[in-house]
């Protein structure tokens, strides 16, 4: 049985963690190792901030949020327009994703963009970044989750790997809200099997294998899917249950530290709800408490939708 709580803790728990680790995106490891003692310490300076702002993984997931309460299925057109629309380059997209949104915007080659602009698409994690909603709507239908997040990812995403980075995302957010218990290796036995890329099988298998978080940084830190979707399944599959510890490592990784961050964080909230917000300080998100309250309502909403015969 799905629970609100759920789905308000996988979107809080996602933004959140977006806006303290753009605070160190881009950072080397060795630069990042050498400034601070340890995990816990880096999660304390970027909560000092004075103020917290979500990045582009935010924008595109609020986005997806908001198109699957109006929605019963993903459409990749009519969701690129909603992409479109909600679009604020501020924020800071990858370099293919400006590249593909500005040109729908402006009615050029977007297509022939999206297939060739890297080759064989692009294989960035803006996809699985965007995913978890996915998994809060259409929970424990795997072949509904796979099928959806492939068309969530396509607007933006035609590459292989970009596409089952969605997926796994997707599938591990649904998997985090049913499973009682999760570690590193139930959670690569309950994915390997949907997975379709040997690239994604070799690095779920390594998974299976870990039991410490000395562990994860072999999995990547990078831009790319396969190499920060599984450090993201990591993190959460070593601490499901504790998003300060969570979220720490996914910041430890240095490299892509918003998007590994909010990738966690989505999987940490949906299985332990908002209430890990509770000494954290929420209300330097954006302009407050007025977005604390937007996100509430749209998890409300995502709630009832799922809740809805046609969701599922
Ligand atoms: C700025 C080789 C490829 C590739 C291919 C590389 C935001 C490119 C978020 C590209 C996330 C980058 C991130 C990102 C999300 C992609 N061969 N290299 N086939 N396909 N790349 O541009 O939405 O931070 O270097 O599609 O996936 O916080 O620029 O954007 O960290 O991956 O960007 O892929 O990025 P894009 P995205
Ligand atoms: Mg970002
Ligand atoms: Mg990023």
């Amino acid at each position: 049985m799905q629970k609100l709580s759920s789905i308000h803790g996988s979107l809080l728990g996602h933004l959140m963690a977006d806006a303290l680790g753009s605070t160190f995106e881009g950072i080397t490891p060795e630069y990042l190792h050498d400034q601070f003692a340890g995990p816990a310490e880096v999660f304390e300076r970027a909560l000092a901030r004075s103020s917290l702002r979500y990045t582009d993984d935010g924008q595109m997931l609020l986005v997806l949020a908001e198109y699957l309460t109006q929605n019963t299925t993903i459409d990749a057109t009519s969701l690129m327009h909603s992409f479109t629309q909600a679009y604020e380059p501020w924020r800071g997209y990858g370099r293919g994703a400006r590249a593909l949104i500005e040109a729908f915007r402006d009615e050029a080659d977007y297509e022939f963009m999206a297939v060739h602009l890297f080759p064989g698409g692009s294989l960035g994690n803006g996809g699985a970044m965007r995913s978890s909603p996915i998994g809060l709507r259409f929970v424990d239908n795997f072949e509904r989750i796979w099928a959806e997040a492939k068309t969530s990812a396509w607007p933006t995403h035609r590459h292989e790997l970009g596409i089952e980075g969605a997926q796994l995302i997707a599938a591990a957010t649904s998997l985090a809200q049913t499973e009682s218990s999760l570690s590193a290796a139930r959670l690569s036995e309950l994915l390997l099997p949907l997975c379709k890329t040997v690239v994604f099988q070799k690095r779920l298998k390594l998974l299976a294998t870990i039991t410490n978080a000395d562990e994860i940084a072999q999995f990547g830190n990078g831009i790319e899917a396969h190499e920060s979707v599984v450090t993201a399944l990591a993190c959460f599959a070593l601490f499901p249950d504790n998003y300060r510890d969570a979220i720490s490592h996914a910041l430890w990784q240095a490299g892509d530290t918003d998007t590994i961050g909010a990738m966690t964080g989505a999987l940490v909230g949906a299985r332990i709800g908002p209430n890990f917000a509770q000494d954290l300080p929420t209300e330097k998100l954006e302009d407050g408490q007025p977005f604390l309250d937007y996100v509430e309502d749209l998890a409300n909403r995502l709630f009832v939708a799922s809740s809805s015969p046609l969701g599922t």
